[in-house]
């Protein structure tokens, strides 16, 4: 499968890692949109927020775990938001789930 974000999984694509374990990767983004921008992948291929069901949902409870440590060892103290993308209207451009973890600034509601 040609998905850039199992690439980076598997090491086949570098990127700057700043957490990883046998369920997921966590890695600083390409394109930041705050002083901090940090994305948490699972290593298993789920296309998007719409395909987690009970036979996938482990790991998604893993990582708001991961995303919390991220938040405590980069003192995300002021705030920091998470947001999926699920689909194209929403902004989703690769196709393998992911969390954005943003911290640094502040960030408007509604999102727009
Ligand atoms: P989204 O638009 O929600 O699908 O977010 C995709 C994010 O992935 C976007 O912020 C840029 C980032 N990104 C895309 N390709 C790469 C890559 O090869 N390396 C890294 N580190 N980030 C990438």
């Amino acid at each position: 499968m040609d998905c850039i974000f199992c690439k980076i999984a598997n090491g086949e694509i570098p990127s700057e890692k700043v957490f990883e374990d046998e369920l997921c990767v966590a890695f600083k983004d390409l394109d930041p949109q705050a002083p901090s921008h940090i994305l948490v992948i699972p290593k298993e291929h789920i296309e998007s927020a719409a395909c987690i069901d009970s036979s996938n949902s482990a790991v998604i409870a893993h990582i708001f775990e991961v995303i919390s440590s991220i938040a405590r060892d980069n003192g995300f103290d002021n705030g920091f938001r998470v947001v999926s993308n699920c689909g194209e209207s929403a902004g989703q451009s690769v196709m393998h789930l992911h969390f954005h973890i943003l911290s640094g600034r502040d960030f408007a509601w509604p999102p727009g």
